[in-house]
């Protein structure tokens, strides 16, 4: 009864917490530009129905919609208005008509409801926009002033997909057509991860003769016959191009006005680069376009992508037409077809999804090229509200990171397992054969990573003072763990171990003890406290606590007491109705930590 209770308090917690942190955290209103971000910040929950509730909640809190000014609406509502009846609202809790949709018959509302749930987006609005529709131009504007040479590389498109809506891929292709170079545009691939769509095969192939004739332009359309996940559908895509650039995007994008030049301008001038393109976002209900600015691509040690900022020389330029050192990708890239080949492609063993752009990042810059951020061109993207693929794909996600972590990061590849709360020795978690990428690392004579953390992405720490991790337990009651307790709060509390990040801690060899998940940036975690007064125990943020001199350093070995440097109490529990944690005299209460990175 109370465990049923108790787990349901735990779920609102751990939704809390995150969204506390999603509204609280600027850096976060970048990162929720791509719907990749969506399930990359939740992917550690992993109970499916958190994740449900969270993906909800989020877009809730996502949504910035105005006033609908697509010609196509006002028609729509036109014609509603026409039958002179008030429509009740069908679906008031579907997040499609939060804002949308006010006119739309019972009839639209049932299609439009439909659609979005195959989707993740407004198909139904989609289906009724010009394919030519404008975008807004979000270029900063010194991008306008530029200039690029007529004699360029040339490019192939590769769209990638897996039951996409067919009029949201038409646009894509119409807006390449439309936006690109004639001269420059090779082709227009589409890879299709095999979608069961009806419309995917005759009426999209009758659109692609179509669009061919009238443009002059090929477009061919490769189909897996089996569905094999987005790693390998980007190489399929690339095996199938013949450009001397090979840009690889989603299908759900729509490319800005003057998108290619930029690129193909800097490979022409450094084929050893990477480069990505700045997305905006496209709503997935109106479908209206939201300028983003800038970011470099970067990840934790889980491997989930984050926006960073770039490197203080790039502010200091004070010019936001210049590229952008990046770290990694979030999963579209522009390459040299050819250079892409020589520094290995993709890892083919990645399966459906995750890591495998960060496996890109780490690989191009160890192994003699670089990534670049070029802000001047844009893709429109539509951050869809539930993707394809899994529900929860940090299954797949842990699998494919640790691969990275095997291959590329020597022996901060712990740091990984650390972040999944795996054991650093026998996890169990088949990582496939990763022989043929060792092979190619040698045979690239790529540098170690320590260079990649010291030359290319000093904002990940290095974690180099942690001793112990997981959950933390008392040996007087074995089945509740050390909590982060409610946030907003700053009490931790004891509660039954569930085994998720708001029950991780971490003892450091400074003696700070961090509760409720790590960071993999900088002072970013909460530490352990003794007020000193009364008998809670806090949680402060780290570097806080370290400016106002808190107590927060605790002497601890595995299976010992936990006894505050400064004040000389102990962090203990004590049995009233339930058990509290508390700081009192010590009484020789012993702790473990899950797990030891070393003896200590
Ligand atoms: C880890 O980073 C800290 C600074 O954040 C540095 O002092 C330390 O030397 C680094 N350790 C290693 C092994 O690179
Ligand atoms: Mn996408």
């Amino acid at each position: 009864m109370r465990r049923s209770w108790h787990t349901g308090v735990a779920s609102l917690l751990i939704i809390a917490a995150l969204l506390i942190y999603i509204i609280t955290t600027k850096q976060e209103a970048n990162f929720l530009q791509k719907e990749l971000q969506i399930s990359h910040q939740i992917g550690r929950a992993k109970n499916a129905d958190i994740l449900q509730r969270l993906i909800h909640m989020e877009l809730l809190i996502n949504k910035t919609c105005k006033s609908m000014k697509m010609d196509r609406e006002i028609v729509i509502q036109a014609e509603a208005k026409k039958e002179k009846k008030i429509v009740r609202k069908l679906y008031p809790n579907s997040y499609l008509f939060k804002t949308w949709g006010d006119g739309l018959s019972e009839e639209q509302q049932k299609e439009a409801e439909e659609l979005f749930n195959k989707y993740g987006y407004n198909a139904f609005l989609s289906d009724r926009l010009s394919l030519k529709r404008d975008l807004p131009d979000t270029r900063h504007p010194r991008c306008l002033e530029k200039t690029y040479p007529k004699n360029l590389p040339t490019i192939s498109v590769v769209l990638i997909y897996l039951d996409e809506a067919l009029s949201i891929l038409k646009r894509a292709i119409r807006s390449i057509i439309d936006r690109t170079p004639t001269h420059l545009l090779k082709e227009i691939i589409l890879v299709d991860d095999h979608s069961s769509n009806d419309d995917l095969k005759d009426t999209l192939d009758e659109y692609i003769s179509f669009i061919q004739k009238e443009n002059s332009v090929l477009v061919t359309k490769v189909k897996h016959s089996e569905q094999l996940g987005l790693t390998q559908a980007r190489v399929t895509g690339w095996k199938a191009a013949t450009g001397d650039v090979v840009a690889i995007l989603d299908a759900h994008i729509e490319v800005h006005v003057g998108w290619a030049e930029p690129l193909l301008a800097r490979i022409k001038d450094d084929r050893t680069v990477v480069l990505t393109p700045v997305f905006d976002r496209v709503n997935y209900d109106t479908l209206e376009v939201t300028k983003y600015n800038p970011n470099a691509d970067a990840f934790d040690w889980a491997l989930w992508c984050k926006y960073e900022s770039f490197q203080p020389d790039w502010y200091k330029m004070n010019d936001e037409s210049q590229p952008g050192k990046s770290p990694s990708i979030m999963g579209i890239f522009v390459a040299d077809r050819l250079f892409l080949k020589e520094i290995g492609l993709l890892d083919s063993g990645m399966k459906i999804y995750g890591g495998e752009n960060v496996e890109l990042g780490i690989r191009v810059w160890l192994c003699g090229g670089s990534i670049e951020v070029i802000p001047c061109s844009k893709i429109a993207h539509i951050e869809r509200a539930h993707k394809p693929y899994l529900p929860d794909l940090s299954i797949t996600m842990k699998r494919n990171a640790l691969r990275v972590a095997e291959v590329w990061m020597d022996d901060y590849k712990k740091n990984v397992y650390i972040a999944w709360n795996l054991p650093l020795e026998g996890h169990g978690i088949d990582i496939g054969d990763i022989s043929e990428r060792k092979k190619l690392k040698e045979s690239l004579k790529c540098k170690p990573f320590q260079w990649y953390l010291d030359n290319v992405y000093q904002q990940l720490d290095n974690l180099s003072g942690l001793l112990a991790y997981g959950v933390l337990k008392n040996d007087l009651k074995q089945d509740i763990c050390v909590d982060q307790g409610p946030v907003p709060g700053s009490i931790p509390i004891l509660y039954g171990c569930h085994y998720q990040s708001p029950q991780f801690a971490y003892y450091l060899s400074s003696g700070e003890i961090y509760i409720g998940g790590l960071k993999s940036h900088k002072y970013d975690n909460r530490c352990l406290v003794d007020p000193g007064t009364g008998s809670n125990p806090t949680l402060i943020e780290c570097k806080l606590a370290k400016e106002k001199k808190f107590h927060m350093h605790w002497d601890f070995k595995q299976g010992k007491s936990i006894r505050n440097r400064e004040t000389k109490r102990c962090l203990e529990i004590v049995k009233h109705t339930y058990y509290n944690l508390i700081v009192q005299e010590c009484t020789s209460q012993i702790w473990t930590f899950q797990y030891t990175i070393k003896d200590f």
